[in-house]
């Protein structure tokens, strides 16, 4: 029997998966999601989680192996709370895990750790990577071998408070006309453990090339940025946060503009919805999340995949998040 678009873990919580295919298998770098009963708000507080786990694949049809605990909030010295959705990628044999977390100020940073083999266990670096800010960090790997990092999260993530990547509680989240919030890139230095260049916004634009605005919810980006190169096109692809919709654009330069192309994937059971996508064995998947476990609690969710189809002028075929 298919084991797409069921709980891939059904022992833990968990979330944000970010897969990858390294040595031929397939891991899958998700969020821990705590087993517990609390009031939601809009900082994410009910997001608790104090540590990661690392899943591997050894094809499409064997549910995963859960490689344990990778590292834990008490191993990490910079972080306070929270460790959120992670990503991870290979350089030269070396492993490099990067995730999110408030710092003692309460104030979110990506962080990296670092390990010899992709079920890990990862190391984290004494302090967070500086420049960073806010959550969801994707690294990716340019075919010419450039590696860059992205994230951004509003709200809780505290993405709306930053202009010209510096912080005020002035900076509020853009409404109607206003320029929408951007995701940030940047590219890593050979190290893999430093920025090589200032944040630099990633700008979406609709189909007359202007920047999406902040009232447009079902295209603006709100979280969970990934990125992969299909050809000769970068697509970059994100949640909308308030309308629950995965969504995509693409672009020829790395950087941008990135042009809105279309939802990938409608609203799932839950408040959240996050992603990755993968090419494996000459397919292409989406690995994702839902709160079918918990039956709609927000704060527990599972991860889950499902193949995803691009048309022949390279559009991805939308997809129903409660088509099970
Ligand atoms: O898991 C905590 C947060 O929820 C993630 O960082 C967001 O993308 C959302 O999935």
């Amino acid at each position: 029997m298919s084991i797409e678009k069921k709980p891939l873990v059904n022992d833990l919580y968990t979330a944000d998966p970010s897969a990858h295919v390294f040595n031929g298998k397939i891991y899958i770098y998700p969020s821990h999601d705590e087993d517990i009963d609390v009031e939601n708000n809009d900082n994410g507080d009910q997001y608790d989680m104090k540590d990661y786990h690392v899943y591997e694949m050894k094809d499409t049809e064997t549910y995963p192996r859960d490689c344990g605990c990778v590292f834990t909030l008490k191993d990490v010295k910079w972080a306070s709370k929270q460790l959120w959705a992670p990503d991870c990628a290979e350089k030269d044999g070396k492993y490099y895990f990067y995730f999110p977390a408030r710092d003692k100020n309460g104030m979110f940073r990506v962080g990296v750790a670092v390990g010899d083999k992709p079920e890990g266990p990862f190391t984290p670096e004494d302090d967070y990577i500086q420049g960073t800010y806010s959550i969801d960090p994707c690294c990716f790997q340019d075919t010419d071998n450039k590696y860059y990092l992205t994230m951004g999260g509003l709200w809780g993530g505290q993405l709306d408070q930053y202009r010209n990547n510096k912080w005020s509680t002035d900076n509020k989240e853009p409404q109607g006309k206003e320029p929408a919030c951007t995701p940030k890139i940047a590219l890593l230095k050979d190290n893999m453990t430093e920025l090589a260049e200032e944040l630099r916004d990633l700008v979406i634009v609709d189909e007359n090339g202007d920047p999406l605005t902040g009232g447009d919810d079902v295209r603006r980006y709100f979280e969970d940025p990934w990125l992969f190169k299909k050809g000769d096109t970068y697509y970059f692809t994100y949640s909308t946060g308030t309308s629950h919709l995965l969504c995509y654009a693409t672009s020829k330069n790395v950087y941008g503009p990135y042009t809105y192309g279309g939802c990938i994937l409608s609203p799932v059971l839950g408040w959240t919805t996050h992603h990755s996508i993968i090419e494996y064995n000459g397919k292409w998947y989406l690995f994702y999340h839902d709160c079918e476990r918990s039956k709609g609690v927000n704060q527990k969710r599972n991860v889950k995949f499902r193949e995803l189809t691009f048309k022949p002028n390279g559009k991805i075929q939308t997809m129903d998040g409660f088509d099970r």
